[in-house]
């Protein structure tokens, strides 16, 4: 039977969904639908935009207004969206490789205008839909099918390119720790401008498998382990920290939010 909030929030008749058995994108869309209700969005005044991927594939089940766009370019559909109709709650679910690799450069305007629209990224540190290439956020020395012989890039850190890009409000929670991923989401989702919030994914079918990371249970466990707050991170040293998933609220600042601004200019130069 399925719960309230999943026959409340989801399209029933959609699944069960795609995923492999013991991802963990399901877990965060649940969290997503959580903390939706919980800050009492209007289905009506709501509109949920992907990219492509595994991750893409939650709009397909959440029973909102919600658009499955191309690939990387999820944030400028939003971003049309949210200029159109400023009153809209826009929220745009993507991967790590959408939204940091062919995504990037509309993720880094998108944080610079600050407009208001919360970002959920799904980082499963691969491409999971297209069978385990690497992507941006791959660590260095890890496998993927595009890197049998270990990674040589450096990975970047979402959160805090999208804080450099002047994002007003980042974010990192894990899929392990998913009360902490409602309790950050719903706050992205109150906060006026540019939000983001990357929940850590576990993707046993590529990352875990090409990495010997074990199962989707040994991964979670792996997440509970490695997790350090970012509020303790200032007392430790570089060596500790290494590795580590740090997971909170990076900043959560005020700045004029664009479409207001936009307004502004548009009752100034009106013909009265
Ligand atoms: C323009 C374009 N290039 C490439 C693809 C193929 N493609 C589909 S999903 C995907 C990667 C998705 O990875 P990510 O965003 O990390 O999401 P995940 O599947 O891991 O959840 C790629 C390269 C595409 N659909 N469109
Ligand atoms: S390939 Fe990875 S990300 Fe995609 S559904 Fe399977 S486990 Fe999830």
């Amino acid at each position: 039977m399925p719960s309230k909030l999943i026959e409340r929030e989801m399209r029933i008749a959609n699944l069960p969904h795609i995923w492999c058995p013991g991802c963990s994108h399901g877990t965060i869309m649940r969290g997503l639908a959580q903390a939706i209700e919980n800050c009492g969005l209007k289905r009506e005044d709501t509109i949920i935009v992907s990219g492509i991927g595994c991750s893409g594939r939650a709009v397909g089940y959440m029973d909102f207004d919600t658009i499955h766009t191309t690939h990387g370019r999820a944030l400028a559909f939003a971003t049309g969206i949210k200029m159109a109709e400023p009153r809209l709650h826009v929220i745009v679910l993507t991967g790590d490789g959408d939204i940091s690799a062919i995504g990037g450069n509309h993720l880094i305007h998108a944080c610079r205008r600050n407009i208001d629209i919360t970002c959920i990224v799904l980082n499963n540190n691969i491409y999971g839909m297209t069978g385990g290439q690497y992507s941006p956020t791959t660590p260095t020395g890890d496998y993927a099918t595009t890197a049998p012989y270990g990674n040589i890039d450096r990975d970047f850190d979402i959160p805090l390119l999208a804080r450099a890009a002047g994002a007003t409000f980042s974010a990192r929670a894990t899929a392990y720790g998913v009360n902490e991923a409602i309790s950050i989401m719903e706050k992205a989702i109150r906060h006026k401008g540019f939000s983001l919030v990357e929940v850590v994914s576990v993707c046993p079918s590529y990352y875990g498998r090409k990495n010997r990371k074990g199962d989707a249970v040994r991964m979670l466990q792996w997440q509970k382990e490695n997790s350090v707050p970012y509020a303790a991170v200032g007392k430790m040293n570089e060596e500790d920290i290494k590795g580590k998933i740090i997971t909170g609220i990076f900043n959560d600042d005020d700045f004029p939010e664009y479409t207001e601004e936009y307004q502004k200019i548009i009752d100034r130069v009106r013909v009265k």
